[in-house]
């Protein structure tokens, strides 16, 4: 180590990465990139018109964002839960490499110097800024954005729980508000607003809708499309689960269907969340109609993403924590300046840890070499190019599953599973102990991970205080009082 080391290098040595990044992207700088336009839904699955994952879905708005550039149509999380699926695309690193796994893991104690993906925009004079949930909520972080608007303040159904089941925020209901006094049209409204200003640099915006999280409110008219009498339910088998490994189902949620069905509740849970479908790209809408209508339609990269699937009923499980398809696939769109295929579909399985390199390649940032996923550029470009990179979803060291254009491969403590998706879209045929699927099953073995990372995380519940200011307080942000998840990040923009 020479005897001077720069500021840079001493807040590296020290740790402080994100530090380094946030006082690199000085106003100063002036990027020639274009800019970044990053939508996020939370907890939609592949019910959008362009994947025909529910025949009755309406998303008009994403469908036309489909038709304008690329839609992977095998596109898979790193984990099927919000904090470590978010915090795997937004670190670019795959669970079983940091060891990030769980909703309650702190993401920046297991990865400590990692370069975010808004960090590496503002290392390269992006302005980087955010609204709702990126990062999972209680995980945020100052170090990641200029600015931050978390739009708190969700509305409540004053008769909770409207369904009557008592299971947290397991419910849903049409509530008689105006799209206008939702967080999300607030957040899409404050994007919009956003992106019809002209800005003195070029930014990274990251735009993260709540729903169709739960609970499943939205104003009625979204659920008066959706009549609960002609609703069709999902793909279901009612032995499905009798060649599964005893591991396979997830003990979190247990006991939802059971709940829904004996309460004669299916088809309204399904009617809800496809209202919230349909109200999350309503709100979608309104932010590329303002982009599309402003100073930077034509030199904004645009990708939508969801951070996991989720289950409504499928193998008698509701919600995600699955590592079947339904709880892992998702949907990935991207669009804009180095988009070269418009309208077109991508076959070949991508992940949403790609996004990070994805962007960074179309911005014509430097490649980061720590990165475990692939820029998907060359198939932004040619949707058929070779490709033979497969989709991993990790839901613990020992639970991962693989997926390629036609297997998945799925090993657990106590057994594996192996669908052939030429055959069985539904995942309905367990092909694990035929013998004649061995040499398959051997191969897509070997592509999984080999040492995934079983280091111990700091728990969110368990974070001292002092750690946790740390990340909070950088030079030339406001400390703005209010939600403890909020501290340290500044909503200030007047837009
Ligand atoms: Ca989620």
């Amino acid at each position: 180590m020479s005897g001077t080391l720069s500021r840079r290098e001493l807040i590296g040595s020290l740790g402080l990465g994100a530090l380094a990044a946030g006082c690199a992207g000085s106003r100063e700088q002036r990027a020639a990139g274009p800019n970044v336009l990053m939508i996020s839904i939370d907890d939609l699955n592949d019910w959008i018109g362009v994947l025909d994952g529910h025949p009755q879905t309406l998303t008009p708005n994403i469908d036309a964002l489909a038709r304008r550039g690329v839609t992977f149509r095998r596109a898979y999380c790193q984990t099927p839960a919000c904090n470590p699926s978010r915090a795997s695309l937004m670190t670019g690193r795959r669970p079983t490499t940091s060891g990030c796994y769980y909703n309650g893991d702190v993401w920046r104690d297991a990865m400590p110097l990692a370069v975010t993906l808004p960090q590496h925009f503002m290392e390269h004079g992006y302005e980087a800024i955010g609204g709702g949930k990126t990062f999972h909520q209680s995980q945020n972080e100052a170090a990641s954005w200029h600015y931050y608007n978390s739009f708190r303040g969700f509305l409540w159904a004053p008769d909770w729980p409207v369904n009557e089941l008592d299971r947290s925020n397991f419910d849903w209901s049409a509530l008689d508000v105006d799209d206008e006094e939702t967080t999300d049209t607030q957040l899409a409204n404050w994007a919009a607003r956003y992106l019809s200003r002209d800005h003195s640099q070029p930014f990274f915006l990251a735009c993260g809708f709540y729903r169709p999280h739960l609970p499943f409110y939205a104003p009625r008219k979204y659920f008066d499309r959706f009549p609960e009498a002609e609703i069709e339910l999902p793909p279901y088998l009612a032995n499905d689960l009798d060649d599964v490994p005893k591991s396979a189902p997830t003990e979190r949620g247990l006991g939802d269907h059971e709940a829904v069905t004996a309460t004669g509740q299916w088809r309204r849970a399904v009617a809800a969340y496809l209202a919230c479908i349909n109200f999350a790209d309503t709100n979608v809408g309104r932010v590329l109609k303002a982009l599309d209508e402003g100073p930077h339609a034509e030199n904004t990269i645009i990708v939508l993403w969801t951070d996991h699937g989720w289950q409504l009923g499928e193998k008698n499980q509701w919600r995600k924590y699955t590592l079947w398809e339904r709880s892992c696939r998702v949907p990935i769109i991207f669009a804009g300046p180095g988009v070269e295929a418009k309208g077109e579909f991508c076959d070949r399985t991508a992940e949403l840890l790609d996004i990070y390199p994805t962007l960074a390649d179309l911005a014509g940032l430097p490649e980061r070499e720590e990165l475990d996923g692939e820029s998907l550029r060359p198939l932004l470009e040619n949707p058929e190019t070779e490709w033979d990179h497969p989709a991993i979803t990790s839901d613990a060291p020992d639970r991962s599953s693989i997926r390629t254009q036609r297997w998945r491969y799925t090993t657990y403590p106590d057994g594996e599973e192996l669908y052939d998706h030429d055959t069985d879209p539904n995942e309905w045929r367990n092909l694990a102990d035929l013998p004649e699927h061995a040499d398959t099953k051997q191969r897509l073995r070997a592509m999984l991970p080999q040492n995934p990372s079983r280091k111990k995380v700091l728990q969110v519940a368990d974070q001292p205080e002092e750690e946790r200011r740390l990340t909070e307080l950088l030079p030339g942000r406001t400390h703005r009082a209010g939600a403890a998840n909020d501290v340290g990040l500044d909503p200030a923009p007047p837009y």
